[in-house]
């Protein structure tokens, strides 16, 4: 049998898993919200064009309304200006959108402290304890964020000194930048940095170096808690808008499951 009948078959039999990593996309679905100046997306919408009514008898369909970074979403490189001459969303190759996925689970410090960073020495003690980061592979940063991502306000918790969510600190995304083998970094929360960001140095150190490598971002995942540690493989299918900066995605993992 082929590797491609195999896995075709344990799909079926339920031994290879398909696990949805996607928000439901609707007008509810949380959406960052940048201080003045900036200017901020708009949220996911939907416009009927017809219903099964005069404006088109026998079909229902919509037009939508979204920006490419709302809700689980990949970012591309020239989404920041550190990769602004890399590749936009339409450009990342295929082969690229299906790769392993390791996890690193920091919810206990996140529920300790909302604005919980990931540091350089706990990817190592990581390392030491799961082997090493997969070379092409994505490290999904496990918060427990993903709880909160029905309800805007929770999930951006933001009071007067701003947003509070947790991140990477600007060492450690450095660090996977330019020294790991990794295809990019994948969160739970709203995007790949954390909420006090913006007062980082420099702003946005994930966004900023890891697009800056020519990596990417994905964000918004939910059911982290549900793959294993190491061994899953990821699917991240954003749309490949010509130019764009990233994409609304569908991101799916494949798991092994126990026969
Ligand atoms: C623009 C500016 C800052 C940030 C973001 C976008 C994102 O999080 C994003 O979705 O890429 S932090
Ligand atoms: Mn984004």
């Amino acid at each position: 049998m082929t590797l491609l009948a195999q896995l075709a078959e344990a799909v079926a039999a339920g031994t290879v898993e398909v696990l949805d990593l996607t928000a439901p996309l609707s007008s509810e679905t949380p959406i960052l919200n940048l201080p003045a100046p900036f200017s901020n997306t708009v949220p996911f919408e939907l416009r009927e064009i017809s219903r099964y009514d005069e404006r088109g008898p026998a079909w229902y369909w919509n037009d939508i309304v979204t920006g490419e970074h709302v809700g689980t979403h990949f970012d591309a490189p020239v989404h920041w200006i550190t990769g602004r001459d890399g590749e936009d969303v339409s450009r990342v190759a295929p082969r690229r959108l299906v790769a392993p996925a390791v996890v690193l689970d920091a919810s206990d410090r996140a529920a300790q402290d909302p604005d919980h960073l990931l540091q350089i020495d706990d990817v190592r003690e990581w390392e030491a304890e799961h082997g090493p980061l997969p070379d092409g592979g994505w490290l999904l940063y496990r918060t427990g964020w993903d709880a909160r991502s029905g309800d805007q306000a929770a999930f951006l918790n933001a009071d007067e000194t701003g947003p509070h969510s947790p991140g990477i600190s600007v060492d450690c995304a450095k660090w996977l930048a330019e020294q790991t083998p990794l295809i990019g970094v994948g969160v739970e929360t709203v995007g790949t940095d954390a909420g006090a960001a913006h007062g980082f140095d420099p702003p946005f150190p994930c966004h900023s170096f890891l697009l800056g490598a020519g990596k990417y971002g994905l964000t918004q995942l939910r059911n982290l808690d549900r793959l294993p540690t190491r061994g899953a493989v990821l699917i991240a299918a954003p749309l490949p808008i010509v130019g764009g900066s990233g994409s609304p995605a569908r991101v799916l993992a494949l798991v092994e499951r126990e026969g």
